[in-house]
């Protein structure tokens, strides 16, 4: 025990205390005496959550170990840091990661066992933490987990929302809205640290002033100012002793503010300001293509890009005072996609009018530690504020940006001297009716590093929408592929096929996916292939109970489990599966079965609230999936479900107990996707479009080895103008009896016309989805999959030679790509505990 001065001047010990036992008695004894002595239970089975909590809380008092000697390592070093920043992280459960990555599931699952009680039922309690909508969020949770094994000096950045993503009800077919208040029994796995708050100001105005220097300064003046409390998240490595941190942000009111209203005579409306500034963090915004407009939502963005640069820079000064002059060298900030770019702004406004450097020293440090990965083509989704409402919450920060484009136009007209057009298309405010800010051009501008999320798209991404841009800086674009962690998306979802790999290759593959290859001999191995076959259908028997309990209906494991799961959108085509499965039912229904393959279709995913084409779509499912299901012929044939409320925790079980991994996007139009990538691994086979990481699944499986179907995307491009869906159906005896079926109301015999919109939609020579264009494809391609699938011998090769492939969708290999091209940080190991 050593000592340390603390801020109150005061000498406190520093408290150290030995390791805990990593031995399931260990783990077990501190779980009892938490239950019993701290939350006072005796019985567990009427107090299944406190088992939870006290399990949960036994298992971070070890991560908190490895946590401060991580800190500490990375804090000798005083090494290069990269900071992820994100609106959303998507996290789900952290029990069943932490107890994998700690290695103490399978012993402390045993020891429980002689307790009566089973680890997945405890594990059950969990709230799932969905602070996100889905992809990109979920990428930012994969992320993590890949830097904390490979044991780099990140830290992600984000909101701690009081309310995550909604939850979905499913009533008369139709999606309802429930708020997630997923903090209302608690979170063990946070630590709350008021010693770093920082406070963000809004509204108010500049004062500009000359400073002993001579040089012309500025003040933020008249503001309001929020709180910001950090709540720490620990997320551990893959059995490394690393624990590195999620720190996110609540808000809250300043004192001060209450207490002024306070002495004016109005007690009630102090208090509802200090509702107030809580609203800021109150809600998730449920869209996954961006909602524009809405001041709540940029007071959020704002609001995590200032606290957490505040946050950097008061450790960097901690460490060197006002020197920033490595500070370019030291640090990373890596935007993902432009909801955290006021962090832009917001940097060059810290480091000038809190800091004192000029504006070349300011800028040039933002160039080099800034770097923005973009999600998305849809320029429905292109993020874009309106000058009006940015300049009034943030005056000194649209004063910035006025600078930046300022001067960025001025490099462009010297480049292109005369070309006005050129300026007009590429400035960051759009001109011409309501001036706006074009945030994913001000993230070009200010950053080093430009990456898209798969080959395609980064490509597509230089040929279109920064093409401009990539005339100017061609070294700035560049690819990331997406991934996903094979921690949890293999080794946790679906242990027992887990178990199989290791007994057939060894250990050693989950932090180094590309040993899968070695499974790929073992293919023409009938012995093997049937251990394979037992292991996907236990697993398809776990997701028939699910469905069977949220659904209500009875999936048959012998038939072919065919999957959507994502958000609802209509570039992502749902209806094309619906489409598919009407025809099924079609063929059923005309006797034209021969050879029939049995199969239950799934379908999962939440529309945006305010999104009523999706909303439509799932209430088309859940119609069509009513008729189907209750006709007699049907039976032992097809099956069609929608799942409610998907989400991290139900991925879990469905990714282990799909055959076909339905991924139809039309061309062009899915940045990536990463849940096909989670199929993949554990063994589905993919019907899908040559879209976003697609093409790459193809290209590591095999064509041989992929359902492939659809047009390109340039010739999705291609067809603009010259589209007529109504000939596609004249020429489509199967499709026209589809489409008959819907336009004569047989799914909504008493909901006259609610699919109306939904069958225009088809037929429109502006979808812009090309539904009607691809159904023949799909179709085909759907009919190729029912044979190849009553070939077990065949299908189970097929299946086990995509798992095979699947090493380069972990995202340790994108992490090392991002490390290797961008971040440039060394590997930091934490002195072991043990
Ligand atoms: C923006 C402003 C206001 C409100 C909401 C938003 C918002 C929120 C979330 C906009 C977009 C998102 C999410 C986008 C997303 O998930 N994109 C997906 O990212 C994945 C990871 O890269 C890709 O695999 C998917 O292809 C892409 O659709």
């Amino acid at each position: 025990m050593h000592t340390a001065p603390q801020a109150n001047g005061s000498i406190m010990p520093d408290i150290e205390t030995p390791p805990l036992g990593m031995d399931a008695d260990s783990v077990v004894e501190d779980f009892r005496r938490y239950f019993s002595h701290t939350l006072g239970r005796e019985e567990t089975r009427f107090a299944v959550y406190q088992a939870y909590t006290s399990l949960a809380v036994a298992l971070r008092d070890r991560l908190v170990e490895r946590w401060k000697n991580t800190q500490q390592a990375y804090r000798e070093q005083d090494c290069k840091r990269a900071y992820y920043m994100s609106l959303e992280f998507l996290m789900g459960r952290a029990m069943g990661n932490a107890m994998l990555n700690l290695d103490v599931g399978a012993s402390t699952a045993e020891a429980l066992r002689k307790l009566g009680l089973e680890l997945e039922d405890i594990a059950e309690q969990e709230h799932d933490a969905g602070l996100g909508n889905g992809g990109l969020g979920r990428l930012a949770a994969c992320f993590l987990d890949s830097c904390a094994t490979l044991q780099l000096p990140v830290m992600g950045y984000g909101i701690r929302y009081e309310y995550g993503m909604f939850r979905q009800k499913i009533e008369n077919g139709c999606q309802q809205e429930e708020p997630d208040h997923w903090l209302r029994d608690g979170n063990p796995w946070e630590i709350e640290r008021p010693e770093f708050s920082t406070r963000v100001k809004f509204g108010g105005h500049s004062v500009f002033y000359t400073d002993l220097d001579g040089r012309l300064r500025a003040h933020w003046v008249n503001t309001h100012e929020v709180v910001a409390i950090p709540y720490d998240v620990p997320v551990p490595g893959y059995r490394n002793g690393t624990v590195n941190t999620l720190r996110l942000w609540k808000a809250s009111a300043t004192e001060e503010f209450d207490l002024s209203e306070f002495n004016a005579g109005s007690y009630t409306e102090a208090v509802a300001a200090q509702n107030k500034a809580e609203h800021i963090t109150m809600v998730l915004y449920p869209n996954d293509a961006s909602e524009n407009g809405k001041e709540l939502r940029l007071k959020q963005q704002y609001f995590l890009a200032s606290a957490s640069l505040q946050d950097v820079l008061r450790q960097w000064t901690s460490v060197h005072g006002n020197d920033f002059s490595e500070f370019a060298e030291k640090n990373c900030f890596q935007l993902n996609d432009t909801h955290p770019t006021c962090a832009v702004p917001e940097l060059m406004r810290l480091l000038m009018d809190e800091h004192g450097l000029g504006w070349d020293a300011a800028w040039n440090i933002v160039r080099r530690t800034m770097a923005y990965t973009n999600h998305t083509l849809l320029p429905e989704a292109l993020e874009r504020w309106q000058v009006s409402m940015f300049g009034r919450l943030l005056p000194r920060l649209l004063e910035i940006v006025y600078e930046i484009n300022a001067r960025f136009l001025a490099e462009v007209a010297q480049r292109w001297p005369g070309d006005s057009e050129r300026q007009r298309r590429m400035s960051i405010i759009e001109e011409g009716g309501e001036q706006q800010i074009r945030m994913a051009y001000l993230a070009v501008v200010a950053s080093h590093s430009v990456n898209g999320v798969a080959e395609l798209h980064s490509r597509l991404l230089k040929q279109h929408l920064f093409h401009d841009f990539y005339e100017i800086w061609p070294g700035k674009f560049n690819n990331k592929t997406n991934g996903v962690t094979p921690r949890r998306w293999m080794a946790w979802s679906n242990p027992e096929l887990s178990k199989l790999v290791t007994k057939t290759i060894g250990k050693g593959w989950a932090a180094d996916l590309g040993k899968l290859t070695q499974l790929a001999p073992h293919a023409d191995d009938a012995g093997f292939r049937a251990k394979w076959r037992a292991v996907k259908q236990a697993n398809k028997a776990r997701l028939a109970e699910m469905v069977q309990r949220d659904c209500g209906i009875a999936f048959d494991t012998h038939a072919l489990f065919d999957v959507q799961v994502k958000r609802i959108h209509e570039y992502k085509r749902q209806l094309l599966n619906v489409l598919h499965v009407i025809h099924l039912y079609d063929r059923i229904k005309r006797g034209d079965i021969a050879d029939w393959t049995p199969r239950c279709v799934l379908i999962g995913g939440k529309a945006a609230p305010g999104y009523q084409m999706a909303k439509r779509i799932i209430k088309l499912v859940n119609e069509v999936a009513k008729v189907v299901n209750n006709d007699h012929d049907t039976e032992g044939m097809l099956r069609l479900a929608f799942l409610p409320d998907y989400r991290v925790s139900a991925m879990e079980v469905i990714c282990a107990g799909t055959d076909l991994s339905e991924q139809i996007s039309t061309a062009g139009k899915e940045a990536s996707g990463t849940g096909n990538m989670k199929f993949m691994m554990n063994g589905a086979l993919t019907i899908g479009t040559l879209d976003g990481a697609n093409i790459e699944i193809r290209e590591e499986a095999g064509e041989e080895n992929f359902f492939l179907f659809g047009l390109e995307a340039e010739e999705v491009d291609a067809m603009r103008g010259h589209y007529d869906p109504a000939a596609i159906v004249a020429a489509d005896e199967d499709l026209q009896r589809v489409m008959n079926l819907l336009q004569c109301g047989h799914f909504n015999l008493f909901e006259h016309g609610i699919f109306d919109p939904i069958i225009q939609s088809i037929l429109s020579p502006h979808d812009p989805w090309l539904t009607a264009a691809d159904f023949r494809g799909f179709v085909d391609a759907q009919n190729r999959v029912a044979a190849a699938y009553r070939n077990e011998e065949q299908w189970t090769r097929m299946s086990i030679l995509n798992t095979a492939a699947s090493g380069k969708f972990s995202s340790d290999r994108t992490i090392l790509d991002y490390n290797r091209d961008i971040w440039r940080l060394p590997r930091v190991a934490a002195k072991q505990a043990r």
